[in-house]
Protein backbone atom coordinates (compact mmCIF):
# COMPACT_ATOMS: atom_id res chain seq x y z
CA UNK A 1 0.00 0.00 0.00
CA UNK A 2 2.92 2.44 0.81
CA UNK A 3 3.62 2.85 -2.70
CA UNK A 4 0.69 3.45 -3.87
CA UNK A 5 1.59 6.91 -2.72
CA UNK A 6 4.91 6.68 -4.24
CA UNK A 7 5.46 9.85 -5.66
CA UNK A 8 4.18 13.08 -3.57
CA UNK A 9 2.28 14.93 -5.26
CA UNK A 10 -1.39 13.24 -6.28
CA UNK A 11 -0.89 14.52 -10.18
CA UNK A 12 2.79 13.34 -10.74
CA UNK A 13 1.03 9.73 -10.00
CA UNK A 14 -2.40 10.18 -11.15
CA UNK A 15 -0.54 10.80 -14.80
CA UNK A 16 1.67 8.33 -14.12
CA UNK A 17 -0.87 5.44 -13.50
CA UNK A 18 -2.92 7.32 -16.73
CA UNK A 19 0.24 6.48 -18.79
CA UNK A 20 -0.36 3.17 -17.81
CA UNK A 21 -3.61 2.51 -18.09
CA UNK A 22 -3.18 4.03 -21.86
CA UNK A 23 -0.64 1.56 -22.71
CA UNK A 24 -3.37 -0.97 -22.93
CA UNK A 25 -4.77 -0.45 -26.35
CA UNK A 26 -5.67 -1.84 -29.62
CA UNK A 27 -2.58 -1.32 -31.91
CA UNK A 28 -2.63 2.24 -33.75
CA UNK A 29 -2.06 6.00 -32.75
CA UNK A 30 -3.84 6.62 -29.67
CA UNK A 31 -5.96 4.16 -27.49
CA UNK A 32 -8.16 2.86 -28.75
CA UNK A 33 -10.39 0.00 -25.76
CA UNK A 34 -13.25 -0.86 -26.31
CA UNK A 35 -16.12 -2.62 -24.35
CA UNK A 36 -16.29 -6.34 -23.75
CA UNK A 37 -12.41 -6.71 -25.51
CA UNK A 38 -8.87 -8.38 -24.07
CA UNK A 39 -8.13 -5.12 -23.46
CA UNK A 40 -11.24 -4.00 -21.48
CA UNK A 41 -10.47 -7.13 -19.52
CA UNK A 42 -6.69 -5.75 -18.91
CA UNK A 43 -7.72 -2.88 -17.90
CA UNK A 44 -10.19 -3.93 -15.78
CA UNK A 45 -7.34 -6.35 -13.99
CA UNK A 46 -5.11 -3.30 -13.27
CA UNK A 47 -8.12 -0.81 -11.93
CA UNK A 48 -8.96 -3.69 -9.92
CA UNK A 49 -5.07 -3.88 -8.67
CA UNK A 50 -5.31 -0.44 -8.08
CA UNK A 51 -8.06 -0.36 -5.79
CA UNK A 52 -6.55 -3.11 -3.78
CA UNK A 53 -3.88 -1.33 -3.09
CA UNK A 54 -5.99 2.03 -2.30
CA UNK A 55 -7.40 -0.48 0.41
CA UNK A 56 -10.63 -1.00 -1.46
CA UNK A 57 -12.24 -4.54 -2.12
CA UNK A 58 -13.24 -4.67 -5.25
CA UNK A 59 -15.99 -6.80 -7.83
CA UNK A 60 -16.75 -6.53 -10.64
CA UNK A 61 -20.58 -7.20 -12.23
CA UNK A 62 -22.07 -8.54 -14.83
CA UNK A 63 -22.17 -5.32 -17.42
CA UNK A 64 -18.71 -5.57 -16.52
CA UNK A 65 -18.10 -2.59 -14.62
CA UNK A 66 -15.39 -2.70 -11.57
CA UNK A 67 -16.63 -1.38 -8.66
CA UNK A 68 -14.26 -0.82 -5.69
CA UNK A 69 -15.35 0.05 -2.16
CA UNK A 70 -13.94 1.88 0.89
CA UNK A 71 -16.55 0.94 4.02
CA UNK A 72 -17.85 3.68 6.18
CA UNK A 73 -16.27 4.65 9.95
CA UNK A 74 -18.22 1.90 12.33
CA UNK A 75 -20.94 3.38 12.92
CA UNK A 76 -21.43 4.91 9.16
CA UNK A 77 -25.23 5.58 7.77
CA UNK A 78 -26.86 3.58 5.18
CA UNK A 79 -26.09 4.65 1.49
CA UNK A 80 -22.51 5.20 -0.13
CA UNK A 81 -20.90 8.39 -2.06
CA UNK A 82 -20.49 6.95 -5.63
CA UNK A 83 -17.14 8.37 -7.65
CA UNK A 84 -15.87 7.11 -11.24
CA UNK A 85 -15.91 7.20 -14.90
CA UNK A 86 -15.17 4.96 -17.85
CA UNK A 87 -12.23 3.08 -19.02
CA UNK A 88 -13.41 2.54 -22.34
CA UNK A 89 -12.93 5.16 -25.37
CA UNK A 90 -13.54 6.16 -28.71
CA UNK A 91 -11.02 5.24 -31.70
CA UNK A 92 -7.60 6.73 -31.23
CA UNK A 93 -8.37 8.87 -28.25
CA UNK A 94 -6.36 10.21 -25.49
CA UNK A 95 -5.24 9.03 -22.44
CA UNK A 96 -7.44 10.93 -19.57
CA UNK A 97 -11.43 10.65 -21.25
CA UNK A 98 -12.53 8.52 -18.54
CA UNK A 99 -9.47 7.15 -16.58
CA UNK A 100 -8.59 10.55 -15.40
CA UNK A 101 -11.73 10.44 -13.60
CA UNK A 102 -11.37 6.76 -11.97
CA UNK A 103 -7.46 7.28 -11.09
CA UNK A 104 -8.17 10.28 -9.59
CA UNK A 105 -10.83 8.97 -7.09
CA UNK A 106 -8.74 5.77 -6.31
CA UNK A 107 -5.67 8.23 -5.13
CA UNK A 108 -8.04 9.79 -3.02
CA UNK A 109 -9.33 7.11 -1.63
CA UNK A 110 -5.36 5.97 -1.22
CA UNK A 111 -4.43 9.00 0.41
CA UNK A 112 -7.41 8.52 2.99
CA UNK A 113 -6.62 4.95 3.95
CA UNK A 114 -2.95 6.01 3.91
CA UNK A 115 -3.91 8.18 6.96
CA UNK A 116 -6.37 5.45 8.41
CA UNK A 117 -9.52 8.14 7.94
CA UNK A 118 -12.57 6.63 7.57
CA UNK A 119 -16.10 8.45 6.80
CA UNK A 120 -19.19 8.24 8.35
CA UNK A 121 -20.49 7.16 4.65
CA UNK A 122 -19.28 4.11 2.33
CA UNK A 123 -17.45 5.08 -1.03
CA UNK A 124 -17.63 3.48 -4.08
CA UNK A 125 -15.76 4.04 -7.32
CA UNK A 126 -17.46 3.00 -10.56
CA UNK A 127 -15.31 2.19 -13.81
CA UNK A 128 -17.90 1.66 -16.25
CA UNK A 129 -16.96 -0.76 -19.07
CA UNK A 130 -19.45 1.59 -21.97
CA UNK A 131 -19.38 4.97 -21.67
CA UNK A 132 -18.60 5.84 -25.17
CA UNK A 133 -20.68 3.21 -27.19
CA UNK A 134 -17.62 2.99 -29.38
CA UNK A 135 -18.45 -0.55 -30.40
CA UNK A 136 -22.39 -1.22 -30.45
CA UNK A 137 -23.68 2.39 -30.94
CA UNK A 138 -25.57 3.11 -28.16
CA UNK A 139 -23.65 4.46 -24.97
CA UNK A 140 -23.65 3.96 -21.22
CA UNK A 141 -24.17 0.16 -20.78
CA UNK A 142 -22.16 0.50 -17.91
CA UNK A 143 -23.58 2.99 -16.23
CA UNK A 144 -26.65 2.32 -16.90
CA UNK A 145 -26.98 -1.58 -15.55
CA UNK A 146 -25.75 0.17 -12.58
CA UNK A 147 -29.10 2.38 -12.94
CA UNK A 148 -31.32 -0.48 -13.74
CA UNK A 149 -32.64 1.02 -17.02
CA UNK A 150 -30.99 -1.18 -19.58
CA UNK A 151 -33.15 -2.38 -21.41
CA UNK A 152 -33.61 -5.63 -23.76
CA UNK A 153 -33.33 -3.98 -26.70
CA UNK A 154 -29.63 -2.71 -25.78
CA UNK A 155 -28.74 -6.16 -25.56
CA UNK A 156 -30.02 -7.17 -29.12
CA UNK A 157 -28.11 -4.37 -30.75
CA UNK A 158 -25.41 -5.77 -32.69
CA UNK A 159 -21.43 -4.43 -33.57
CA UNK A 160 -20.42 -3.71 -36.74
CA UNK A 161 -19.19 -7.91 -36.95
CA UNK A 162 -22.83 -8.73 -36.05
CA UNK A 163 -21.91 -9.58 -32.17
CA UNK A 164 -25.06 -8.29 -30.22
CA UNK A 165 -23.95 -6.95 -26.37
CA UNK A 166 -25.90 -10.14 -24.94
CA UNK A 167 -23.29 -12.42 -27.00
CA UNK A 168 -20.57 -10.40 -26.10
CA UNK A 169 -21.35 -10.14 -22.37
CA UNK A 170 -21.72 -14.42 -22.57
CA UNK A 171 -18.47 -14.62 -24.60
CA UNK A 172 -16.66 -11.98 -21.66
CA UNK A 173 -18.01 -14.87 -19.05
CA UNK A 174 -20.42 -12.83 -17.67
CA UNK A 175 -24.33 -13.70 -17.41
CA UNK A 176 -26.87 -10.50 -19.39
CA UNK A 177 -29.91 -12.51 -17.65
CA UNK A 178 -27.59 -11.33 -14.16
CA UNK A 179 -27.88 -7.75 -15.34
CA UNK A 180 -30.30 -7.11 -12.58
CA UNK A 181 -28.21 -7.63 -10.00
CA UNK A 182 -25.72 -4.66 -10.80
CA UNK A 183 -28.41 -2.20 -10.62
CA UNK A 184 -28.75 -0.36 -7.53
CA UNK A 185 -31.66 1.14 -5.62
CA UNK A 186 -32.00 4.54 -4.75
CA UNK A 187 -31.56 3.80 -1.37
CA UNK A 188 -28.14 2.53 -1.81
CA UNK A 189 -26.58 5.78 -3.21
CA UNK A 190 -26.15 9.59 -1.53
CA UNK A 191 -24.53 10.89 -4.63
CA UNK A 192 -22.93 10.20 -7.63
CA UNK A 193 -19.37 12.64 -8.20
CA UNK A 194 -17.05 12.33 -11.29
CA UNK A 195 -14.10 14.31 -12.01
CA UNK A 196 -13.24 14.58 -15.43
CA UNK A 197 -11.30 16.49 -18.21
CA UNK A 198 -13.36 19.46 -19.98
CA UNK A 199 -13.42 18.60 -23.27
CA UNK A 200 -13.76 22.25 -24.18
CA UNK A 201 -11.92 25.52 -24.21
CA UNK A 202 -14.10 27.35 -21.57
CA UNK A 203 -11.57 26.61 -18.25
CA UNK A 204 -8.27 27.23 -20.13
CA UNK A 205 -10.09 30.73 -21.62
CA UNK A 206 -10.70 31.85 -17.83
CA UNK A 207 -7.29 30.61 -17.05
CA UNK A 208 -8.91 28.17 -14.18
CA UNK A 209 -7.71 24.51 -13.51
CA UNK A 210 -10.66 23.23 -12.17
CA UNK A 211 -14.76 24.37 -12.37
CA UNK A 212 -18.03 23.15 -11.95
CA UNK A 213 -20.97 21.76 -14.19
CA UNK A 214 -24.52 22.30 -13.94
CA UNK A 215 -25.79 19.99 -16.25
CA UNK A 216 -24.96 17.35 -18.96
CA UNK A 217 -26.38 18.15 -22.73
CA UNK A 218 -29.02 16.26 -23.87
CA UNK A 219 -28.03 13.88 -26.99
CA UNK A 220 -30.06 11.66 -29.50
CA UNK A 221 -27.79 9.05 -31.94
CA UNK A 222 -29.33 7.77 -34.95
CA UNK A 223 -28.15 5.97 -38.01
CA UNK A 224 -30.14 6.72 -41.39
CA UNK A 225 -29.31 4.33 -44.55
CA UNK A 226 -30.10 6.05 -47.78
CA UNK A 227 -30.62 3.03 -50.28
CA UNK A 228 -30.51 2.84 -53.91
CA UNK A 229 -29.09 0.46 -56.83
CA UNK A 230 -25.68 0.29 -57.14
CA UNK A 231 -24.45 1.35 -60.86
CA UNK A 232 -21.63 1.93 -63.10
CA UNK A 233 -19.51 5.03 -62.26
CA UNK A 234 -18.73 5.99 -66.11
CA UNK A 235 -22.35 5.40 -67.97
CA UNK A 236 -25.24 6.23 -65.91
CA UNK A 237 -26.16 10.07 -66.79
CA UNK A 238 -26.21 12.62 -64.14
CA UNK A 239 -29.60 13.40 -64.58
CA UNK A 240 -30.98 9.57 -64.42
CA UNK A 241 -29.09 8.85 -60.85
CA UNK A 242 -30.34 8.25 -57.41
CA UNK A 243 -27.10 8.54 -55.72
CA UNK A 244 -27.44 8.00 -51.60
CA UNK A 245 -24.41 9.33 -51.05
CA UNK A 246 -25.11 12.80 -52.58
CA UNK A 247 -28.03 12.46 -50.34
CA UNK A 248 -26.52 11.40 -47.59
CA UNK A 249 -23.77 15.09 -48.51
CA UNK A 250 -27.10 17.02 -48.50
CA UNK A 251 -28.59 15.63 -45.04
CA UNK A 252 -25.32 16.20 -43.67
CA UNK A 253 -25.42 19.67 -44.58
CA UNK A 254 -28.71 20.29 -43.60
CA UNK A 255 -27.43 19.20 -39.92
CA UNK A 256 -24.73 21.93 -40.19
CA UNK A 257 -28.00 23.86 -40.79
CA UNK A 258 -30.54 23.33 -38.39
CA UNK A 259 -27.85 23.40 -35.69
CA UNK A 260 -26.03 26.54 -36.39
CA UNK A 261 -29.59 27.82 -36.04
CA UNK A 262 -30.42 26.76 -32.36
CA UNK A 263 -28.86 28.06 -29.47
CA UNK A 264 -25.24 25.97 -28.69
CA UNK A 265 -26.75 23.02 -30.55
CA UNK A 266 -24.50 20.91 -31.84
CA UNK A 267 -25.01 18.41 -35.20
CA UNK A 268 -22.04 15.97 -36.32
CA UNK A 269 -21.91 12.99 -38.42
CA UNK A 270 -19.03 11.47 -37.63
CA UNK A 271 -19.50 8.02 -39.43
CA UNK A 272 -20.18 7.48 -43.19
CA UNK A 273 -20.44 3.55 -44.53
CA UNK A 274 -20.41 3.38 -48.47
CA UNK A 275 -21.49 0.22 -50.40
CA UNK A 276 -20.29 -1.14 -52.14
CA UNK A 277 -16.61 1.44 -51.72
CA UNK A 278 -15.21 1.54 -55.13
CA UNK A 279 -14.13 4.23 -56.77
CA UNK A 280 -16.00 3.46 -60.01
CA UNK A 281 -19.24 2.20 -58.93
CA UNK A 282 -22.18 4.82 -57.98
CA UNK A 283 -22.88 3.33 -54.47
CA UNK A 284 -26.35 1.26 -53.99
CA UNK A 285 -26.00 1.91 -50.00
CA UNK A 286 -24.65 5.22 -47.34
CA UNK A 287 -24.67 4.74 -44.05
CA UNK A 288 -24.39 7.87 -41.74
CA UNK A 289 -24.14 8.46 -38.22
CA UNK A 290 -26.16 11.76 -36.56
CA UNK A 291 -25.00 12.82 -33.49
CA UNK A 292 -27.13 15.61 -31.92
CA UNK A 293 -27.06 17.76 -29.02
CA UNK A 294 -28.33 20.56 -27.56
CA UNK A 295 -28.65 22.57 -23.85
CA UNK A 296 -31.93 21.20 -23.28
CA UNK A 297 -34.73 18.60 -24.43
CA UNK A 298 -36.99 21.62 -25.75
CA UNK A 299 -33.98 22.69 -27.98
CA UNK A 300 -32.72 19.28 -28.56
CA UNK A 301 -36.37 18.20 -29.44
CA UNK A 302 -36.12 21.24 -32.05
CA UNK A 303 -33.59 20.51 -33.94
CA UNK A 304 -34.21 16.13 -34.02
CA UNK A 305 -37.90 17.39 -35.56
CA UNK A 306 -36.26 19.43 -38.33
CA UNK A 307 -33.68 16.93 -39.04
CA UNK A 308 -36.61 14.07 -39.09
CA UNK A 309 -38.17 16.47 -41.66
CA UNK A 310 -35.21 17.48 -43.65
CA UNK A 311 -33.80 13.75 -43.52
CA UNK A 312 -37.17 12.73 -45.34
CA UNK A 313 -37.62 15.56 -47.84
CA UNK A 314 -34.01 14.90 -49.29
CA UNK A 315 -34.25 10.85 -49.50
CA UNK A 316 -37.92 11.63 -51.25
CA UNK A 317 -36.14 14.32 -53.80
CA UNK A 318 -33.45 12.28 -54.63
CA UNK A 319 -35.44 9.29 -55.60
CA UNK A 320 -33.38 7.04 -52.45
CA UNK A 321 -34.86 4.37 -49.65
CA UNK A 322 -34.42 5.60 -46.31
CA UNK A 323 -33.98 3.96 -42.67
CA UNK A 324 -33.53 5.44 -39.49
CA UNK A 325 -32.56 3.50 -36.79
CA UNK A 326 -32.57 5.47 -33.02
CA UNK A 327 -29.46 4.31 -31.23
CA UNK A 328 -29.68 6.70 -28.23
CA UNK A 329 -31.81 9.04 -26.20
CA UNK A 330 -30.72 10.61 -23.42
CA UNK A 331 -31.78 13.60 -21.73
CA UNK A 332 -30.45 16.89 -20.35
CA UNK A 333 -28.71 16.11 -16.61
CA UNK A 334 -29.14 18.59 -14.45
CA UNK A 335 -26.69 18.65 -11.76
CA UNK A 336 -27.64 18.93 -8.20
CA UNK A 337 -27.05 22.78 -6.79
CA UNK A 338 -26.66 21.01 -3.13
CA UNK A 339 -23.52 19.27 -4.60
CA UNK A 340 -22.66 22.28 -6.77
CA UNK A 341 -22.12 24.31 -3.72
CA UNK A 342 -19.95 21.55 -1.87
CA UNK A 343 -17.83 21.52 -4.60
CA UNK A 344 -17.58 25.20 -4.86
CA UNK A 345 -16.53 25.32 -1.31
CA UNK A 346 -13.90 22.66 -1.90
CA UNK A 347 -12.75 24.79 -4.68
CA UNK A 348 -12.77 27.89 -2.62
CA UNK A 349 -10.52 25.90 0.01
CA UNK A 350 -8.10 25.55 -2.30
CA UNK A 351 -7.61 29.89 -3.03
CA UNK A 352 -9.73 29.12 -6.66
CA UNK A 353 -12.55 31.11 -8.05
CA UNK A 354 -15.30 28.51 -8.37
CA UNK A 355 -16.66 28.95 -12.46
CA UNK A 356 -20.40 27.09 -13.00
CA UNK A 357 -20.01 25.50 -17.02
CA UNK A 358 -22.47 23.31 -19.06
CA UNK A 359 -21.16 19.91 -20.07
CA UNK A 360 -21.41 19.50 -24.18
CA UNK A 361 -20.42 16.08 -23.92
CA UNK A 362 -22.58 13.30 -22.84
CA UNK A 363 -21.15 11.49 -19.58
CA UNK A 364 -22.16 8.37 -17.15
CA UNK A 365 -24.54 10.83 -15.05
CA UNK A 366 -26.95 11.14 -17.55
CA UNK A 367 -27.88 7.66 -16.44
CA UNK A 368 -26.62 7.56 -12.63
CA UNK A 369 -29.18 10.25 -12.22
CA UNK A 370 -31.91 7.62 -12.00
CA UNK A 371 -30.35 6.58 -8.26
CA UNK A 372 -29.63 10.17 -6.73
CA UNK A 373 -28.27 13.69 -7.60
CA UNK A 374 -25.38 14.05 -9.45
CA UNK A 375 -22.15 16.53 -10.10
CA UNK A 376 -19.04 16.80 -12.12
CA UNK A 377 -15.94 18.45 -12.05
CA UNK A 378 -13.94 19.92 -14.95
CA UNK A 379 -10.39 19.81 -15.59
CA UNK A 380 -8.75 22.10 -17.30
CA UNK A 381 -7.43 20.10 -20.73
CA UNK A 382 -5.07 21.82 -23.32
CA UNK A 383 -6.69 23.43 -25.89
CA UNK A 384 -9.83 21.96 -24.87
CA UNK A 385 -9.02 18.76 -27.29
CA UNK A 386 -10.19 15.95 -26.89
CA UNK A 387 -11.43 12.25 -28.60
CA UNK A 388 -7.88 12.39 -29.86
CA UNK A 389 -4.50 11.90 -29.06
CA UNK A 390 -3.53 15.32 -28.59
CA UNK A 391 -5.36 15.49 -25.24
CA UNK A 392 -3.35 16.76 -22.37
CA UNK A 393 -3.84 17.97 -18.71
CA UNK A 394 -0.86 19.38 -16.40
CA UNK A 395 0.15 17.50 -13.34
CA UNK A 396 -0.25 20.65 -11.53
CA UNK A 397 -4.10 20.87 -12.76
CA UNK A 398 -4.46 17.74 -11.83
CA UNK A 399 -2.88 17.96 -7.99
CA UNK A 400 -5.37 20.55 -7.70
CA UNK A 401 -8.48 18.90 -8.94
CA UNK A 402 -7.27 16.12 -6.91
CA UNK A 403 -7.21 17.92 -3.62
CA UNK A 404 -10.73 19.07 -4.56
CA UNK A 405 -12.17 16.20 -4.54
CA UNK A 406 -10.45 15.10 -1.83
CA UNK A 407 -11.82 18.25 0.00
CA UNK A 408 -14.96 17.45 -0.97
CA UNK A 409 -15.20 13.84 -0.08
CA UNK A 410 -14.55 14.60 3.51
CA UNK A 411 -16.31 17.44 3.74
CA UNK A 412 -19.62 15.73 1.88
CA UNK A 413 -22.78 15.87 3.90
CA UNK A 414 -25.23 14.22 2.27
CA UNK A 415 -28.13 16.10 4.23
CA UNK A 416 -26.84 19.01 1.68
CA UNK A 417 -26.87 16.92 -1.53
O1 LIG B 1 -19.71 11.55 -26.83
C1 LIG B 1 -19.61 12.05 -25.73
O2 LIG B 1 -20.08 13.12 -25.47
C2 LIG B 1 -18.88 11.32 -24.64
O3 LIG B 1 -17.52 11.48 -24.83
N1 LIG B 1 -19.27 9.96 -24.61
MN1 LIG C 1 -15.64 10.65 -24.51
MN1 LIG D 1 -15.84 10.69 -21.03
Amino acid sequence: MADYLSESDPGTRILRRCDELAAISRPGTGVTRLYLTGEHRAAMELVSRWMREAGMTVHTDHAANVIGRYPPAAGGRNGSLLLGSHIDSVIDAGKYDGPLGVIAAIDCIAVLNGEGRRLPFGIEILAFGDEEGTRFGTTLIGSRAVAGTLTPQDLAIRDKDNISVETALRTFGLDPNALASAARSPGDVLAYVELHIEQGPVLEGEDLPVGVVTAINAQTRKVVTLKSEANHAGTVPMRLRHDPFLAAAEIALALEKTASGIPDAVGTVGQVDVRPGASNVIPGSVTMSLDMRARTDALLRRLTAAMDGEIERIAQARGVGLEVEPMLETKAAPCSPGLIGQLDRAIGGSGIKPLHLPSGAGHDGMAMNALGPIAMLFVRCKGGVSHSPLESVTAGDVTIAANVLRDFIIGFDPEKS
